[in-house]
């Protein structure tokens, strides 16, 4: 894996990872799971490992791959790693995140799942903090940026934007959609949601949303202050729980110390990346399966998020 990335080297890594992904959705499966369109749904893995937002810090990437062992880790199927989106911007080597997990998904295949967050943006929500088009052109030259960056878009558009596992988690990058008539059949909802995102807000919401503890309208959500997305209160939370049958939402998409608990117990916040975050800390989730079959709520499985140590001389 490289420090400062070469151009060809990553064009060849995401070129690779986008065969894997666009094989592995020919047969109807990622990393082992059944794949509809944005949908994955796993069976209980041996071991779950969780890493939310990077945004461009490396040094997080490399100390959680370091604790997992990832090369042991991931040569087990049965094992599975799974990002909930957020890989570049902010940080300073975002190039460098997308090189790392292209290779951990196009060498593990069947262990690594990459997930879609707001930042593998649709061109169709332009935000200003999305600063990967000018990092390629300060790095590769206007004339190689382009191309660059049409193929990071073609990957971003393969990549999932809801994990189930099993009876127990739903992972998602921002949040739950708040339309009450997605859960009766969240299958069709979340599996359309690319394909139906100019027609309707599902896709915006799951990588937008964020979770609030008090929502005044009976609606259950609000206008989000980010002006895209919106806020959604503890009601959205317990009818998504509920259709699809599992126990905690585990979600990325704002800072904080590793993780935070909201709606009773419903949703954990769990953030990955410091370098940009200096007030914040980075952690990830690392859970067996005896454990995690029997996680009833956030809280319990907030004693799996291991928090990451850095010290000033590493600087
Ligand atoms: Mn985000």
């Amino acid at each position: 894996m490289a420090e400062r990335v070469d151009y060809s080297g990553l064009l060849e890594q995401v070129e690779l990872a986008i065969r894997a992904i666009r094989s592995e959705r020919q047969r109807g499966t990622i990393a082992g799971g059944k794949v509809l369109q944005g949908l994955v749904e796993l069976a209980m893995p041996e071991n779950l490992a969780i890493v939310s937002d990077l945004h461009g810090d490396i040094d997080s990437l490399y100390k959680i791959l370091d604790k997992l062992h990832y090369d042991k880790f991931l040569a087990t199927p049965q094992n599975k790693l799974v990002f909930l989106g957020d890989y570049v911007d902010r940080g300073s080597n975002s190039l460098g995140i997308l090189y790392c997990i292209c290779y951990l998904k196009h060498t593990y295949p069947n262990s690594v799942i990459l997930m879609r967050g707001n930042h593998e943006s649709p061109q169709e929500f332009p935000f200003s903090s999305h600063d990967l088009p000018n990092r390629l052109v300060e790095q590769f030259g206007m004339e190689n940026a382009k191309p660059a960056y049409d193929k990071l878009v073609m990957l971003f558009r393969l990549l999932t934007l809801v994990t189930i596992v099993q009876s127990r988690l739903l992972l998602v990058h921002g949040g739950l959609p708040t339309d009450m008539d997605l859960f009766s059949d969240f299958r069709t909802s979340i599996a359309g949601a690319q394909e139906n995102h100019v027609r309707d807000r599902t896709l915006e919401e799951l990588l937008w949303n964020d979770p609030r503890p008090k929502i005044d309208s009976i609606l259950g959500w609000e206008p989000s202050r980010r002006g895209i997305g919106r806020h959604f209160g503890s009601s959205v939370s317990r009818n998504w729980l509920a259709a699809t049958g599992t126990k905690v939402i585990v979600r990325g998409h704002e800072p904080c110390k590793g993780f935070r608990v909201d709606h009773e117990g419903m949703i954990l916040t769990l953030f990955s990346s410091k370098e940009a975050y200096p007030a914040f800390e980075s952690a990830f989730i690392l859970i067996s399966k005896d454990k995690l079959s029997s996680i009833l709520n956030a809280y319990e499985l907030s004693k799996y998020v291991h928090i990451l140590t850095f010290h000033r001389s590493e600087g």
